[in-house]
């Protein structure tokens, strides 16, 4: 008891004044300490609340920083969203790096596609094209929505995401191709099939793969040949395929070799080698009665396989049967599977040498058409495709011969530009022929709204990294918005002179031409060609690598069995749309 009564006393006297005031040096360590704590307490506070400032800057900071990307990749459409993850460094370099001129002529490309889609989906809903001037739809490919397919991935990359949607949703719930319509296998593949398949790719929604296959089976029958060399028309009810009446029996060369991207890349997604087997065929015959020169007349004979007495041309009905040879090859992945389709192709670039010719006074270099033994000056702007594809092939090459051909595309580029800027519109007409002395004239003057200049304008920016040629393209689509443009959509002219229009939105402008020009004003890394190969219409098909030891038809025209890949996946792209 008596020492816990001693130690309880004890603490108490600290507690008691006299304790201090009989020591001044106690008195003095309270005081230093009561200094020291406060000192402390209060020294932790402000820091606390300067932290706390410095937070709430960093994350404001990082609203901002996350609002500017957001901006940015809307910019980009959803590829650009896609490479941001997938393509870090590249993409990265290029945001750096991009030039204002180029955001804002984009950003005008990208309206003007607006403008042409909201006019299409107000006059001409779910019908083949828009007429303008008349304001109503007209089914010139059979009521197959060519417009709204054509456009599929063009609003995709551009990131018109609600417009997509729409389209979406009527390929879903209203798209019937049970039509008793003598339809074009050519056109139908290059628009209908390309872009289901471009949509695929670019989306992964089955939706499109599924009406890709529903169409593609409907032109099949178009092969059943005794050469395989395809029809060009079929019912897609009854299918009955034949030739028109105009060809005098004969299948057209650029409508029976330009199906050879869509039906491979069918088989590849679908796992089912029939429909590369009919068009890799095609070629197989080609193959055995190709000419030296690889110059191919534009009729062939279904039944013999053989060339029949026509003109020769990198225009029309010639042109992209050239432009496949190569894209079949790059789509291959210039493996040795397709190794045969390059050396054709590399046959028919030397032919073209020998069609080339330069005018006088001003050198425009040109390429000729050919009537048996003899040449005929004339070009279509059609013909505008090749300076593209020459950039494009140029570098499988070694340095000497690529370094020529991508000088022969510079100069065909020239021309194909002057073709828009010699006339008063500024907008190129159909054909020209070349006078001695007097450079270039029109012959048939009309302007379609037609992509190929602006196509080749785009590789030749890309592989040459040369800004001029985005300039070009530029005043090109000044022109379009010039003559072109109206309220309720885009027309072309009857004549590139007067300016007086024609009542036709083409559904390739909005596939090809404004397609182009937003990849032309796009960053480098945007698109990458080693991944994506583009069809004829302008629909990126992903390149799916062919093995050497493929199952699928090879080289020696031997059916195999499956060959299956898969599409673009969502895991790797944006979520779809279903
Ligand atoms: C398009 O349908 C394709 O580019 C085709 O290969 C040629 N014609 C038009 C565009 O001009």
């Amino acid at each position: 008891m008596a020492r816990s009564r001693s130690s309880s006393s004890g603490w108490w006297r600290y507690l008691h004044p006299s304790y201090y005031l009989k020591r001044p040096k106690r008195l003095a360590l309270v005081f230093i300490s009561f200094v020291f704590i406060t000192f402390a307490v209060w020294d932790r506070q402000s820091l606390v609340q300067e932290q706390e400032a410095e937070i709430s800057k960093l994350n404001e900071e990082l609203i901002r920083l996350q609002d500017q990307l957001r901006e940015v990749k809307g910019n980009l459409g959803y590829l650009g969203e896609r490479m941001i993850h997938t393509n870090d460094n590249k993409i990265i370099k290029d945001l750096v790096d991009i030039d204002p001129i180029n955001e804002e002529r984009r950003e005008k490309v990208k309206e003007a596609m607006l403008h042409a889609w909201d006019s299409y989906e107000k006059y001409a809903w779910g019908q083949d094209e828009l007429q303008p001037q008349s304001k109503n739809g007209v089914n010139s490919f059979g009521g197959l929505g060519a417009t709204l397919i054509d456009s599929l991935d063009t609003l995709y990359i551009m990131g018109l995401e609600d417009e997509f949607r729409r389209a979406r949703e009527w390929v879903a719930n209203s798209l019937d191709f049970n039509k008793d319509y003598e339809a074009s296998v050519f056109e139908t593949t290059i628009r209908v099939v390309g872009g289901l398949l471009s949509a695929y790719d670019l989306s992964g929604d089955e939706i499109f793969l599924e009406k890709a296959k529903d169409i593609a089976d409907r032109l099949l029958p178009a092969w059943n040949t005794p050469s395989g060399i395809p029809y060009n028309r079929i019912n897609l009810v009854h299918g009955n395929p034949h030739n028109p009446g105009w060809t005098g029996g004969n299948s057209i060369l650029a409508d029976s070799g330009t199906e050879q991207l869509e039906f491979i890349a069918l088989s590849q997604r679908t796992g089912d080698p029939k429909y590369q087997q009919k068009v890799e065929n095609v070629i197989i015959q080609l193959q055995k009665t190709f000419p030296s020169d690889g110059l191919l007349p534009i009729f062939i004979n279904p039944h013999s396989g053989a060339a029949s007495y026509s003109t020769i041309t990198f225009g029309a009905m010639g042109d992209s049967f050239y432009e496949y040879l190569l894209k079949a090859w790059i789509q291959g992945n210039k493996t040795e599977t397709v190794k045969h389709y390059r050396k054709m192709w590399e046959t028919s670039m030397e032919g073209l040498l020998s069609l080339i010719r330069k005018t006088t006074p001003s050198s425009f270099t040109y390429i000729c058409e050919k009537n048996g033994g003899s040449l005929s000056d004339k070009m279509d702007e059609l013909a505008c495709f090749v300076p593209g594809m020459l950039t494009l092939g140029s570098s499988g090459y070694g340095p000497e011969k690529a370094e020529k051909f991508l000088s022969l595309a510079k100069e065909l580029s020239w021309t194909c530009y002057n073709f828009y800027q010699s006339t008063s519109t500024k907008l190129a007409g159909e054909n020209y022929y070349f006078y001695v002395g007097e450079d270039m004239g029109i012959g048939t003057s009309w302007n379609i709204l037609r992509p190929e200049t602006i196509e080749s304008l785009m590789y030749l920016w890309r592989f040459t990294g040369n800004k001029t040629y985005q300039d070009w393209g530029w005043d090109i689509f000044q022109a379009f918005e010039k003559n072109s443009r109206m309220d309720s959509g885009y027309v072309g002219l009857k004549d590139v002179n007067t300016g007086a229009k024609d009542n036709m939105m083409q559904s390739f402008f909005l596939a090809e031409t404004l397609k182009y020009l937003y990849l032309l004003f796009s960053p480098p890394s945007f698109f990458s060609f080693d991944e994506w190969v583009f069809n004829t219409e302008a629909h990126p098909l992903r390149i799916i690598p062919r093995s050497d030891k493929e199952e699928g038809l090879g080289a020696d025209g031997k059916a195999n069995s499956r060959l299956v890949t898969r599409p673009f996946s969502r895991k790797h792209g944006r979520t779809g749309y279903s």
